[in-house]
């Protein structure tokens, strides 16, 4: 790794920080698209798509039980703990809009965060209206979870994690406090950072281009080269848990 370039952080900057599944991968947390990632021993069409869950829930079911389960003793690191720190710094000027559906930038002490995917613990019925919350269960192989309020009526409704799949729409609230983000950095000094993303799967690779079509200084701090490395002005190739605490140091 090359010596981390300078990023001003001064008292106009508004830092917007999207993360990825390569922050987490120093707490112990497979990446998806990695030799040895999620992909690799699971078909995404499978486990991450509607039309998967319609087939076979109990795969599914099994796939996030596994990761409830497997991430149950994971700790932020270094990395997290950077973004929760700058955040502290910045207050209203800074936002955390994550893919990660780990949890982890919270266990940081991150509080301005958009959790774009979703949450691995949250569950919500596939049926009822109830709103999503909150199930750290790592339900047993072939168990299909139903709904507590559903059967209270006496009917079986299926659960299902609050996760957002392929070909789902991301919550139109979270896209907004993104959006609204933006425009109000607008007039300031916007500085778009993307950390431990393969910049392949939208809307969230698109944010660098909104990012610079707004005037953003951009940001992409990866292990390698990602889908998107050309939309960034600066790329700092390297670990995030050494990378990010460098340049916030700054
Ligand atoms: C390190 C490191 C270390 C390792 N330090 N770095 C526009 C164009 C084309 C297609 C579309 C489009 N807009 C929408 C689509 C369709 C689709 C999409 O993007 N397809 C692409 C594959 C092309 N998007 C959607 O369907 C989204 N919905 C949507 O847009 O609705 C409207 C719509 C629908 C249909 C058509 C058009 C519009 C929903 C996307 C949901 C993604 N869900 C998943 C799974 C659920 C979560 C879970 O189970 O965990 O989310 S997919 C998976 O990928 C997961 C991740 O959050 C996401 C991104 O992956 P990420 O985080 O980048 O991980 P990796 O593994 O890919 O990369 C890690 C990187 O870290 C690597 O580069 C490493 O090198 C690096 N790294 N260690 C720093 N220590």
């Amino acid at each position: 790794m090359s010596e981390t370039p300078r990023l001003r952080i001064d008292d106009d900057t508004w830092l917007l920080v999207l993360t990825g599944a390569g922050v987490s991968a120093e707490s112990g947390i497979p990446t998806f698209r990695d030799a040895g990632g999620l992909w690799e021993q699971h078909r995404v069409e499978d486990v991450a798509s509607p039309e998967g869950f319609a087939r076979d829930p109990a795969l599914v079911w099994r796939f996030y039980s596994q990761r409830r389960a497997g991430m149950a003793s994971a700790r932020p690191n270094a990395g997290h703990r950077a973004i929760a720190a700058i955040e502290e710094r910045l207050g209203d000027r800074f936002l955390l809009a994550t893919q990660n559906i780990d949890a982890l930038h919270k266990d940081a002490g991150s509080e301005r965060v958009v959790e774009l995917h979703g949450n691995l613990y949250t569950s919500r019925c596939t049926v009822c209206d109830r709103p999503p919350f909150e199930d750290r269960e790592a339900y047993p192989d072939g168990k299909l979870p139903g709904c507590g309020q559903c059967s209270a009526r006496g009917d079986f409704a299926l659960l299902r994690p609050h996760i957002v799949w392929f070909g789902e729409m991301l919550d139109p609230a979270d896209m907004d406090r993104v959006q609204d983000f933006l425009l109000a950095a607008e007039r300031h000094r916007l500085v778009f950072l993307a950390a431990g993303t393969s910049g392949a799967v939208y809307p969230a690779a698109g944010f660098v281009d909104a990012a610079r079509r707004l005037g953003g200084e951009t940001w992409l701090v990866n292990a390698e080269p990602a889908a998107n490395t050309s939309a960034f002005e600066h790329f700092v190739e390297g670990p995030s848990g050494t990378v990010l605490p460098a340049l916030f140091a700054t």
